[in-house]
């Protein structure tokens, strides 16, 4: 079982710096009266060793104090292009990052937690020990601001005084994280002290890119140290590796809720986001995807779009769900961003007036950026994160597939900013959860008991990359969480159902499954490709929001709940004025019964892997499993709605 504040504090024996006194002593030594009158608002010591330690272990030349004031933005802004992290584009307020080649993604591999003897991780996880991990940071991370300035920030992951928003520093020699991390998530220096009290608890990221080049990313290390709640990362510079109040503080977030919050707090890959109902109601949804689902897609189909990644949930004094987002911003995938499909992010990446960092597209001759399915005509030539690319290199993208744009959500037509700046947090009527799954789930479901919908979050599968629709083949994506927590799955596990199960929540949501991704093939028709289109997916969030609501019925099946088809019809025409056939509905809802039963029979195998998986899973699993076969004793293997 995984301990707080276990083993030793790796920043601080790296660092050197044991007493606040020492601390004291090394800040007002390496910070210039400007600086040190700055940090003069944090009182806090175990926050102001963390500091010291940060910057004992990486020498820089200065320390750069960021308040969150427009002069400090700026400043950032403008030492990034002087430092060439970022270039500008011919439009205003835009500029191009390139990270190298080898770090375009998460790099899982490099990846670890830090653990103490004898913890457990997550079977989908890498764990390094603790003694293995000092002796790395010691070697690659003392001393690599040499020369540097080191830049800190304080932030809140959520409203201000929320109850699950959690404060983090991060230190970072990089020009382009700093600029990043004032897009995506709120400067709290003035409040940070305070915070850091009601909360009981603060995160610490420390990153340098080192000496950014192509042939010391092998020595690039992305570290949690969940017992000591700090994270360390060297010689990378992709946003996912590098600004870890992202997914590495994301990662602690979760050990909070699972191991000091059970049952009263989660942590989730969800976006928020909120649907107007009859009346004008509003109803937000949450909603679970792995990355290159369509999440950012889903979430900007709402009215009040809140957020696209994260999620901190907790049950409200009202019996309510209630959830803030941790971030302000996004980090979003460009690939397949066009007008057609999101007409608001669109508007602030084509025209004037909103500040992007663009990562690793192609920028042409004119300085305009340029992506894989940005749905313009294509560019002759430009500059990718490749170097010099020409239309006639046969099988070489334009843009890398994980080419990412980093602004502010208030840049965003329909982002709600009141909303998400509530520390009383929105209630979340539905929660979803997603995947990318060729054949067996339909588009929209419900769930029948608060442990079935715990079961639908607990079975996402993907595919692994957008390329492979329609190949079989799953891979097992449980909450879309997985990469993300720490703790063994089961934890998890339990943890979803003492907080769903908890009787505190009076008010629970409705909880869904959601699947862009039947294809044709799978169900018969002539053609390839989906069944659906991406615009469909205002009637399936459109008929959650009806069915939470009590406005429309739904048809019992063994695996939940199903729209009926006049439901959807009226929704496709009102919503997005498309004719709905009988047909096409068939082909979506019916009862593939064959795949159910070997999808269900996947996920028992793998979950039986998992030491000490609650026996509630495998109820659910084993109730719809015998359901299914006396349907199919009784209908046969495919059975459509009407015959239920
Ligand atoms: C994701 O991959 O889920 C992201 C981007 O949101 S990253 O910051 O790389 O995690
Ligand atoms: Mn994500």
């Amino acid at each position: 079982m995984m301990e707080f504040k276990k083993g030793v504090d790796i920043l601080s024996a790296v660092g050197g710096i044991a007493t606040i006194e020492e601390a004291q002593n090394l800040l007002k030594e390496r910070l210039d009266s400007e600086h040190l009158q700055r940090l003069d608002v944090i009182r806090h010591q175990e926050v102001l060793l963390k500091i010291a330690n940060a910057i004992s272990m990486c020498a820089p030349e200065a320390v750069y104090i960021h308040t969150g004031s427009e002069d400090d933005c700026a400043y950032v802004r403008q030492m990034s292009l002087e430092k060439g992290e970022e270039q500008p584009l011919a439009m205003p307020g835009h500029t191009i990052h390139f990270d190298l080649p080898e770090d375009q993604g998460r790099m899982v591999n490099q990846t670890f937690y830090i653990v103490n003897e004898d913890e457990e991780v997550s079977s989908l996880a890498k764990k390094e020990v603790r003694e293995h991990s000092l002796v790395y940071i010691r070697e690659h991370m003392r001393d690599i601001m040499r020369g540097k300035t080191m830049f800190v920030g304080f932030y809140s992951r959520g409203p201000v005084g929320a109850q699950t928003s959690i404060p983090a520093i991060e230190i970072t020699s990089s020009t382009y994280v700093m600029h990043s991390a004032e897009l995506l998530y709120r400067n709290c220096y003035a409040d940070f002290d305070a915070e850091v009290t009601r909360r009981g608890e603060f995160f610490t990221n420390v990153h340098s890119e080192g000496t950014n080049r192509s042939e010391d990313v092998p020595k690039a290390r992305i570290y949690m140290d969940r017992s000591w709640q700090t994270t360390f990362s060297c010689y990378c510079t992709y946003a996912g590796n590098t600004l870890l109040m992202k997914k590495g503080n994301h990662r602690f977030a979760s050990d909070s809720a699972l191991y000091k919050y059970n049952g009263e707090e989660l942590s989730e890959h969800m976006f928020i986001t909120g649907m107007t109902g009859p009346g004008g109601r509003s109803t937000f949804f949450a909603g679970a995807a792995p990355s290159g689902c369509g999440k950012t897609t889903t979430a900007m189909v709402g009215d009040d779009f809140i957020g696209d990644d994260l999620a901190q949930m907790w049950i409200g004094p009202d019996g309510t769900l209630r959830a803030v987002n941790p971030e302000i911003g996004i980090f979003g995938i460009l690939e397949d961003v066009n007008l057609e499909g999101d007409p608001y992010l669109m508007r602030c990446l084509r025209q004037p007036g909103t500040e992007v960092i663009f990562s690793n597209v192609l920028v042409d001759e004119q300085g305009k950026p340029r992506w894989t399915g940005d749905g313009e005509p294509p560019a002759d030539r430009g500059v990718n994160f490749q170097g010099t690319w020409t239309r006639d290199m046969v099988g070489v993208p334009m843009s890398h597939p994980n080419s990412r744009c980093t602004l502010k959500s208030e840049a965003v037509g329909n982002h709600n900013k009141a909303v998400n700046a509530d520390p009383a947090g929105m209630v979340i009527r539905v929660v979803t959860y997603s995947g990318r799954d060729a054949d067996t789930m339909p588009p929209v479901w419900v769930a029948e008991s608060m442990d079935a919908g715990v079961a639908i979050g607990a079975s996402i599968v993907s595919k692994a990359t957008a390329a492979e629709i329609g190949t079989s083949g799953v891979n097992r994506q449980p909450w879309a969480n997985a990469p993300f927590v720490a703790g063994p799955l089961a934890n998890y596990l339990d943890a979803q159902f003492n907080f769903y199960g908890n009787p505190k929540m009076t008010k629970a949501p409705i909880m869904a499954g959601l699947n862009y991704f039947l294809t044709r093939e799978a169900r018969g028709d002539r053609g390839k490709g989906l069944l659906g289109e991406k615009r469909d997916v205002h009637v399936w969030l459109g008929w959650l929001e009806l069915y939470a609501h009590g406005d429309v019925q739904a048809i019992a099946t063994p695996i939940g709940l199903l729209p009926k088809y006049e439901d959807l019809k009226k929704l496709f025409t009102e919503k997005i004025s498309k004719d709905y056939p009988q047909s096409l509905y068939d082909m979506q809802f019916s009862l593939y019964i064959d795949n159910l039963v070997s999808r269900i029979d996947l996920q028992q195998a793998a979950w039986s892997k998992e030491p000490g998986a609650s026996s509630r899973l495998f109820n659910v699993y084993a109730e719809q499993r015998a359901a299914l076969l006396v349907l199919r004793d009784a209908k046969g293997s495919v059975v459509a709605p009407r015959d239920l």
